[in-house]
């Protein structure tokens, strides 16, 4: 058996490391949307049955033990309609409020997420539920995927670009000594918006509970040795030429 990771571009690969970290002997196959990429600006209905379509097919082809939804703007919206469409488990990411609101001291969180993921009624009731306490500056960016994508590319990212899509963390008013990056892309820019933020302010991601998660879910599977290769699917364009020897580093057949 295997574990199905998902995300719309390769910002999932975050979570991949720690996935591979609970699960060092199993195959993990990743599924790429780069045809709806950018899922932070997608119309609900278009995203929900999109990715509900692909996954769904993918699964009939692999017959993973597990989906890993690997993607904050897919999972605050998506996971109901997987859930009930795929006979597989799914799980998914959402932002990591929870822990920010315990964390922070000034009770002033950031929460860095794409534009669809910051407006969603699921991350109102987290907020509501586990921040009630906190103010919380919420900030969606799709730049900032495209820059997390650029760099994986090997294509340099603006130091000064980074500080001018931060500058509402920044500004005057209250500061976020805590920032939760709720988008799987984000983790991969962690020393890029450290340095931008400073080191004070803490940068708290999903990666770790997701893989949690998974392990306890798949408890009771022996860990299959290796036998078959990790494979990287996407839908629409291709990786890149730059991207192939990353995803070969992370043991991709490609
Ligand atoms: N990585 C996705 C997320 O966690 O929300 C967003 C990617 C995108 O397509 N905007």
């Amino acid at each position: 058996s295997s574990i199905l990771l998902f995300d719309s571009g390769v910002g999932g690969l975050s979570v991949y490391s720690h996935i591979r970290q609970a699960f060092p002997a199993w195959p993990i196959h990743y599924l790429a949307d780069n045809a709806r990429f950018p899922y932070g600006e997608l119309e609900d209905q278009v995203l929900v049955s999109g990715c509900v379509s692909l996954i769904h097919e993918t699964v009939n082809t692999l017959k993973p033990a597990l989906v890993v939804v690997a993607c904050n703007s897919a999972s605050t919206l998506a996971l109901p309609a997987l859930r009930q469409r795929l006979s597989v488990p799914v799980i998914g990411v959402v932002p990591a409020i929870k822990p920010a609101a315990l964390l922070s001291r000034r009770k002033v969180i950031g929460l860095l997420a794409t534009p669809g993921t910051v407006s969603r009624s699921y991350t109102d009731e987290l907020v509501n539920q586990f921040a009630a306490d906190c103010e919380v500056l919420r900030l969606g960016s799709s730049e900032l995927v495209r820059l997390a994508e650029d760099k994986l590319a090997g294509r340099p990212v603006s130091t000064s670009v980074l500080a001018s899509i931060l500058q509402p963390f920044m500004g005057k008013g209250a500061r976020p000594d805590v920032v939760v990056l709720g988008c799987t892309h984000f983790p991969l820019l962690r020393e890029e918006l450290s340095a931008v933020l400073g080191p004070d302010v803490a940068l708290v991601d999903s990666g770790d509970a997701i893989a949690r998660r998974a392990q306890t879910l798949l408890s009771d599977r022996p860990q299959a040795p290796l036998t078959v290769p990790n494979q990287y699917l996407w839908s629409g364009a291709a990786p890149g030429m730059e991207l192939k020897p990353l995803l070969r580093g992370y043991g991709f057949d490609l």
